[in-house]
């Protein structure tokens, strides 16, 4: 099954490519299909957001490749937590300028907090040009931690503490990581979903 996969986050990437292997998903970079313009993230949901890119890369798509269009696969995730009210939620990517004053904002914000639950979020969208295929989601809880430990994955996970370990994401590995991620749980069900499509034409 050949899909594009609609992101621009290299890590992303790595781990659609391990969560996907094993239902025979050929991942397509966007950077083989042509340059595209940044899409702007307008929705007021994760899934909004899923959906407005997963729509925008499939048009894309399309006027680069004219036929043989393969279904685009996009995430938009981020991490919620509790006592911020959900913060940074849609606007993980965007809380501060770079990942590390992005991580040392949670924190500071977390000061003198005892409540320190947490979840990471990841909503996926499959589409076509001519409109959504399937859409799903997948989360995991966790606590935030007091200081950033480990330097595996990427973004938050030196402050993410998932239940039952003792480890951050960033000192578990890729490994763990992708047993019980936001992003697993959601790939997991977006590969059965394309396994449908493909299989039928139609969506799940
Ligand atoms: P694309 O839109 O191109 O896919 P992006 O990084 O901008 O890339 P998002 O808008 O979905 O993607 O933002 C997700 C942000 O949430 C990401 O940049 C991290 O800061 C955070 N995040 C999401 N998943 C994460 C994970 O598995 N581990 C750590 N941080 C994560």
């Amino acid at each position: 099954m050949r899909v594009i996969a609609g992101t621009n986050n290299k890590h992303k990437m790595e781990e659609f490519e391990k969560i996907l292997q094993p239902f025979n998903v050929e991942l397509i970079p966007l950077s083989e299909i042509g340059d595209f313009e940044d899409i702007e993230e307008t929705g007021k949901t994760f899934e909004e957001n899923a959906r407005i890119k997963a729509l925008a890369f499939a048009k894309f798509a399309a006027s680069a490749l004219k036929n043989g269009i393969p279904p685009v696969i996009a995430d938009d995730s981020g991490l919620e937590v509790d006592a911020l009210g959900g913060r940074p939620g849609i606007y993980s990517a965007r809380y501060a300028e770079n990942n590390d004053a992005r991580i040392r904002k949670v924190l500071q914000e977390m000061t003198g907090v005892n409540n320190r639950t947490a979840r990471f979020v990841c909503a996926i969208a499959i589409a076509a040009p001519s409109g959504i295929i399937a859409q799903v989601r997948g989360e995991v809880e966790g606590k935030i931690g007091f200081a950033p430990k480990g330097s595996a994955g990427f973004g938050y996970d030196p402050i993410f503490y998932p239940d039952g370990y003792d480890l951050t994401f960033a000192e578990l590995g890729s490994e763990i990581k992708n047993g019980i991620s936001h992003r697993s749980r959601a790939l997991r069900k977006a590969g059965e979903s394309l396994g449908i499509y493909f299989a039928t034409g139609k969506s799940p």
